[in-house]
């Protein structure tokens, strides 16, 4: 979003501007299409983000009234550091109106608009506090997505899912956990910062368990994770229940093997075949 500027515009003048009633620059507002920024109760407006807005010059007349993927990411991740819920669940909606299923809005949205607040606080350009605001806004969007992935049908087995103990990235497993729920899985979601020992009472308690799934954001815990999944796996009551370690810091089938996973998923297509399998290992 533009830094707030002395020559900003009132809502009331970029209706003006574009021809366009109040309601209608308003909405462009909360749906992350007009980038804007509120002085007290005042959304304002930067004259250079309105111009970028001028039909003719920014769209490709063909395409009008479905934005493409990288217009709503880019709408969404403005409505997030904004702390805009409203705004952000109108990107969803508007993307969910144009055929995207709620799995496609999670991995194809909000994971990389994640990831693109997550390398621009990297980068030093947003602060931590950025980051907080957008990912409580993320928490939201995905709370009111979850119960679009309840299917009906016979369950495939229970899945546990977790951090490892230190990480406290909590959306990873969120979100995982409704891909899972829409493919039929039973999904206990532990969230962040999990011991191994609320793993294992977890896991030995549900039923028919399919696989445990150890979520790692943070690098700097990868030392810690060997001996997690070993304690882990020596708690599960049958042997042969896969034990996955995945997330952002498994970057790749070696590090996966490294930290002692039964197997590796490069993107979320796989993850659902990966926890589907039985412990074939695709490391071995
Ligand atoms: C939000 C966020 C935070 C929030 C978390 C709040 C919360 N309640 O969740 C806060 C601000 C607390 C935070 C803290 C930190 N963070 Co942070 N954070 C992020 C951010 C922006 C988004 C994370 C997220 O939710 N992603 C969305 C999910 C859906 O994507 P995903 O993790 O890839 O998950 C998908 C797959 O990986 C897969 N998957 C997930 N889990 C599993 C498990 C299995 C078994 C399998 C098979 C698949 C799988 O399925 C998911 C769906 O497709 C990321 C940026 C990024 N690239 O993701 C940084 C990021 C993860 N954080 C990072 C860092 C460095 C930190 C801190 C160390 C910063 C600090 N110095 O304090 C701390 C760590 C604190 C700790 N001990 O954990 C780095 C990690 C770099 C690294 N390689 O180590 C990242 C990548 C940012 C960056 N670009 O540098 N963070």
């Amino acid at each position: 979003m533009s830094p707030p500027v002395a020559d900003s515009l009132s809502l009331r003048e970029v209706a003006d501007r574009l021809g366009v009633h109040y309601m209608t620059a308003y909405r462009y507002v909360r749906n992350g299409r007009l980038p804007a920024h509120k002085v007290g109760d005042e959304w304002r407006v930067d004259p250079g983000d309105l111009a970028a807005l001028r039909p003719g010059t920014r769209r490709n007349p063909a395409r009008r009234g479905a934005p493409d993927r990288d217009e709503s990411r880019r709408r969404l991740e403005s409505r997030l550091l904004a702390g805009d819920e409203a705004g952000a669940w109108g990107v969803v909606e508007t993307a969910t109106a144009a055929g995207a299923d709620p799995a496609e809005v999670l991995t194809s949205l909000v994971a990389p608009a994640l990831e693109r607040i997550g390398a621009q606080w990297a980068a030093g350009e947003l602060s931590v506090a950025d980051e907080h605001r957008a990912t409580a806004v993320a928490h939201r969007l995905v709370a009111r997505l979850g119960p679009s992935f309840v299917r009906p049908g016979r369950r495939r087995g229970t899945v546990v899912l977790g951090s490892v103990a230190g990480d406290r990235h909590a959306l990873p497993t969120a979100m995982l956990g409704d891909l899972l729920r829409g493919e039929r899985f039973e999904v206990v979601d532990l969230g962040p910062d999990t011991p191994a020992e609320s793993f294992v009472a977890t896991a030995v308690a549900v039923d028919r368990l399919q696989a445990v799934g150890i979520c790692v954001s943070d690098s700097g815990l990868l030392g810690t994770v060997p001996d997690f999944v070993q304690t882990v796996r020596a708690g599960l009551d049958d042997p042969a229940v896969p034990v996955h370690v995945g997330g952002s810091a498994i970057t790749d089938v070696r590090l996966a093997q490294q930290v002692g996973s039964d197997g590796f998923a490069s993107d979320p297509s796989e993850v659902v075949a990966l926890f589907a399998s039985p412990r074939v290992s695709v490391l071995d």
